[in-house]
């Protein structure tokens, strides 16, 4: 009867928890087809995690009231053997639940990163600043230019140390480490994002990357695709690297040479 007592205790409580906890916008505004996806998933997180955390603090509550040593009483307590069903009930079913979750998270990434005839963009990191080139139109900026409705692939690299691309309202984080022995190769793929909302957003550095982090900022746009190909008209044009001597400016968005300074750049981290 206690053990019925607590469970109906535990769904209580979670469902209370799970109410409020579902309460607050913690992603922020969505404005990506990642973005509902992504937020549903993190509510049914929330929920198992709620019913999680009240099965473990019920019982835990209720055993320290009840258990608890009498004022004086210093005799130990009494031996308790091993209870092999006990056991067997609470390693499977954790490992039910996160693989569920875990099943659940893989379909959800695989869905929204499905690529369909996107429009590459290459973003290069290096301390502390972004740069953005547009292959197909042989194109360089400063900032993220994107035509709304339009399925794009990030070819995400960086020159110098792990950075990380996040666009909070595209619901897109991503590491850019630096393959070892190239000089800028990412071993990860391509970010996948289809921005659902004109505006203009932040791109934010989120891995610590020196002492200039906190500035390692880029204005993303989003704009019709008419504007979009105004301001990319305007940009600058790829520069090719001359044989043997590249310019710093080609390193930058290329990638093709590691930056002369690059080994001054990393042991600066260490
Ligand atoms: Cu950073």
């Amino acid at each position: 009867m206690t053990i019925f007592k607590l469970a109906c205790a535990a769904l209580v409580l979670g469902t209370i928890t799970a109410v409020i906890m579902l309460i607050p916008n913690w992603n922020g505004p969505g404005a990506s087809t990642a973005a509902g996806p992504i937020d549903t998933l993190l509510d049914v997180m929330i929920v198992i995690s709620s019913y999680v955390f009240m099965i473990v603090m019920v019982p835990l509550a209720y055993a320290l009231w009840r258990w608890r040593a009498k004022p004086g009483d210093e005799s130990d307590g009494e031996p308790i053997h091993g209870n092999t069903r006990l056991e067997i009930a609470w390693t499977a079913i954790p490992t039910i639940i996160v693989l569920s979750a875990a099943i659940y998270s893989w379909i959800v990434l695989e869905d929204i990163e499905a690529a369909e005839d996107p429009l590459p963009i290459e973003v290069t990191a290096q301390q502390y600043a972004w740069s953005f080139s547009y292959p197909e139109e042989g194109k360089v900026a400063e900032e993220l230019h994107v035509p709304v409705g339009q399925q794009i692939a990030l070819e995400l690299r960086t020159l110098d140390v792990i950075h990380s691309f996040w666009v909070p309202e595209w619901r897109i984080k991503r590491d850019l480490v630096r393959q070892a022995g190239t000089p800028s190769a990412d071993i990860d793929d391509d970010v996948v994002v289809t921005p659902t909302e004109e505006g203009t957003f932040t791109l934010v550095c989120t891995e610590l990357c020196g002492y200039g982090h906190a500035t390692m900022r880029a204005n993303v746009v989003v704009e019709s695709e008419e504007d979009y190909e105004a301001w990319l008209a305007e940009q600058e044009d790829i520069e090719e690297p001359t044989e043997g001597a590249a310019s710093a400016g080609a390193d930058a968005t290329s990638g093709e040479e590691p930056p002369a300074d690059l080994g001054a750049l990393e042991s600066e981290e260490q």
